[in-house]
């Protein structure tokens, strides 16, 4: 029997392999892959116009941090589909990675004296930021996606800034491992002083088993395993944004899946009416009346006379922050831009647009678009999807669809469209 050590001890860790070698395999993966979850996650935060209307803000302190928000476009028209497809599915890939990584280094955790200098003091400082900011994000995504909204209001909060602490620590690790890490991979080809210099590396390194136990796999073996469950979890989530058959691949489909259905409201449905609490009695045609406002007033318009509007159609998806969404639907409704003018913005340039939908509480219940937006052909107040009236879970009887937009913009159930210019309103506290 083994004696009793304890992880703080050098003989404590005994796999074969741990060492500079295995880390660096896997620090280089993250080392791609974390910008682009980074360079997409910034783009997923800027899609939701945050600095338009505070109704999209969830982090009015963000302060510098939002210095390279932009107007987001409208084309091409599976823009967030694509960037944020790639976000969550990309960061659902790299977990065995992460956690190889975290495991391949665990030794360096327990090392006592827990520094034998300052510098080296706050190396472990910043470690412990890497670490913990690494879990962190990662962890409340995950949450985010598969258990709905956790934390109410609060997941961009977290996952914004804990993006920003964890993104920091992990430039200030990748500077300075950089170059350790390109030579534990060189090693074995390199030349013969190079090995002498690797071998004492290697000693120093602190992941090195001091009394390894008899291997039971090849690091190449461990590559593979690790690999192997990130082509797994790939598998099982890529179909999230694909319809037919590969829709079905999708093991890891997001919380509270609702089956659609087969006919024209047959793709995915986030929240159901239902659920939401609006009922088929406030939707009725003769009750639901839509209200516009602009420099005209107010005008209520019931379903029958939006119809009587000319209709246009836009070929659209729903993508989801969650990272699923749904190939192209055929849209057919109201322009924004002709309702602008029914609120009496004449020909003058395309206002804001601040949605209300009937849904009484609940974070998405409202929602500001763009003037960008509002002014693209393709953006409607959808009233048919697929050739027949919305389904209630779908947004009955009237929904917003934006060209390249994230699905919390398009809102359901929409009772008042409110058309002014939301830039000169900053700063007043619309929620
Ligand atoms: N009123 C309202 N509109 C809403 C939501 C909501 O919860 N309430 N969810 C939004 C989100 S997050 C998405 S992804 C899309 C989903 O639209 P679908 O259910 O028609 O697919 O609706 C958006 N519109
Ligand atoms: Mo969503």
């Amino acid at each position: 029997m083994r004696d009793l050590t304890l992880p703080t001890s050098s003989t404590f860790w005994r796999s074969p392999l741990r060492g500079p070698r295995l880390t660096s395999v896997l620090g280089i993966v993250l080392l791609v892959g974390i910008p682009v979850m980074f360079a997409t996650g910034l783009l997923s935060y800027a899609a939701y116009n945050p600095d338009l209307s505070p109704v999209n803000d969830q982090t009015p302190d963000k302060g510098l941090l939002g210095a390279y928000l932009f107007a987001w476009p409208t084309d091409p028209h599976w823009l967030y589909r694509l960037t944020q497809g790639v976000h969550v599915t990309l960061g659902i890939t790299l977990v065995p990675v992460l956690l190889a990584k975290l495991w391949s280094v665990i030794p360096k955790l327990f090392e006592v004296p827990p520094a034998r200098s300052l510098a080296r003091a706050l190396e472990r400082l910043s470690l412990l930021t890497l670490v913990g900011g690494a879990l962190f994000v990662f962890a409340t995504g995950i949450l985010n996606i598969q258990l709905d909204y956790l934390f109410p209001g609060s997941f961009y909060r977290l996952h914004f800034y804990g993006a920003w602490v964890f993104v920091s620590a992990f430039v200030l690790h990748a500077v300075l491992r950089l170059p350790a890490a390109f030579r534990a991979l060189r090693r074995r080809t390199g030349p013969r002083g190079d090995e002498d210099r690797g071998a004492r590396e290697e000693e120093l390194d602190g992941t090195v088993a001091s009394e390894p136990d008899a291997p039971t796999t090849s690091r190449r073996g461990a590559l593979w395993f690790v690999g192997g469950g990130s082509l797994l979890l790939l598998g099982t989530t890529v179909g999230r944004s694909f319809d037919g058959p590969v829709r079905a691949t999708a093991l890891l489909a997001p919380h509270g899946w609702t089956d659609p259905g087969d006919g024209p409201g047959g793709f995915q449905v986030n929240k159901t009416a239902a659920s939401v609490g609006v009922t088929p009695e406030e939707t009725a045609d003769d009750v639901w009346r839509l209200a516009l406002v602009g420099p005209a007033g107010t005008v209520r318009l019931g379903r029958a006379e939006l119809a009587a509007l000319p209709q246009h159609s836009a070929a659209l998806p729903i993508a989801c922050v969650e990272g699923w969404s749904t190939s192209d639907q055929q849209w057919r409704g109201v322009r924004l831009r002709d309702l602008a003018r029914l609120a009496g913005h004449g020909d003058g340039p395309t206002p804001d647009l601040l949605v209300t939908s009937l849904q009484r509480t609940g974070a998405f219940r409202r929602a500001a678009l763009r003037a960008n937006q509002v002014d693209d052909p393709r953006s409607l107040l959808a009233l048919d999807v697929n050739g027949a009236p919305l389904t209630p879970d779908h947004g009955f009887p009237a929904r917003v669809i934006v060209p390249a937009a994230p699905g919390v913009l398009n809102t359901k159930w929409v009772a008042r469209m409110e058309f002014r210019d939301l830039s000169a309103a900053r700063g007043e506290d619309d929620r």
